[in-house]
């Protein structure tokens, strides 16, 4: 899965035309690289962020959504928690709701059963806002997985099939340095829920803080990541840099 991120200054200056054009770009390199989804964001719920109004968002990921379904043969997946973005991503075109509040917000489920497209649910400890500043869990591994199942359980009960459900314990969403490897140590553990496991961590805070490099320079650690999810069997790996990754991944399943 390569992640399309759509900034809000892509819209304040070239105009709409040229940003379409840049964001189709970045997508078809990345179908060219070897990815399989593009997971498109329109930076609502990133840690630390402001939230993002309903309206805003939809202006910045509709256009885009349609441009690489008409475009592309490629998954697409929209990285979103609002109920109505879900539904208008869905009639743009795309194929996966990925969501970092598992559903959990007003009418999300409902909206996502609606569309009948495979979601996404993802562990998050608090509010992006604030949910770095000392997160505390009695045990990380039981305190995602618990988590993971009751979204899981309400998805089924809204109508959701059960094939349609992949789940993510949320690497950096709310978690320390050791939960997070703990939750890597124990990822068997989330695969025993029986659904298909997504890992995202490229460039993420917990690569620089084990080799001690800035954001722009997190690529070879986000790779040895990556291969090690791919070997404890991760179904979708959510990455910056698809070509890489995708020889990694080559490497990692021919030789394991
Ligand atoms: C700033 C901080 C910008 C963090 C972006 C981020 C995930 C996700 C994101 C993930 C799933 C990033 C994150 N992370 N969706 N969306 N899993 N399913 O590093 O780990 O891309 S946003």
């Amino acid at each position: 899965m390569g992640i399309l991120n759509i900034t809000p200054d892509s819209f304040s200056d070239g105009g709409l035309f040229t940003n379409l054009d840049t964001a189709l770009r970045q997508a078809e390199k990345m179908v060219a690289d070897g990815a399989k989804i593009i997971d498109v964001g329109g930076e609502s719920t990133r840690p630390g962020a402001k939230p993002v109004v309903e309206a805003e968002e939809l202006d910045r990921v509709i256009p885009i959504i349609e441009k690489l379904h008409q475009e592309l043969n490629v998954i697409i997946s929209i990285d979103t928690s609002k109920a109505l973005v879900m539904s208008e991503a869905a009639k743009a075109g795309a194929g996966i709701i990925n969501d970092v509040m598992a559903m959990q917000g007003d009418g999300s489920l409902k909206a996502a059963q609606e569309t009948g497209l495979p979601v996404c649910l993802m562990h998050m400890k608090g509010q992006p806002r604030t949910m770095q500043s000392n997160p505390e869990y009695k045990d990380v591994v039981s305190e995602v997985k618990d988590f993971l199942s009751l979204r899981i359980e309400q998805c089924l009960k809204q109508g959701i099939q059960k094939e349609q459900i992949i789940i993510d314990p949320g690497f950096g969403f709310g978690k320390t340095l050791e939960h997070n490897v703990k939750l890597f140590k124990h990822f068997r553990d989330l695969e025993k829920l029986g659904y298909p496991v997504l890992v995202g961590a490229s460039r993420k805070t917990m690569i620089g803080q084990i080799t001690g490099k800035d954001v722009d320079e997190r690529l070879a650690g986000s790779i040895a990541l990556a291969t090690i999810a791919c070997l404890k069997g991760a179904a979708i790996i959510r990455v910056h840099d698809v070509a890489e990754t995708v020889d990694a991944i080559k490497i990692a399943q021919a030789l394991a």
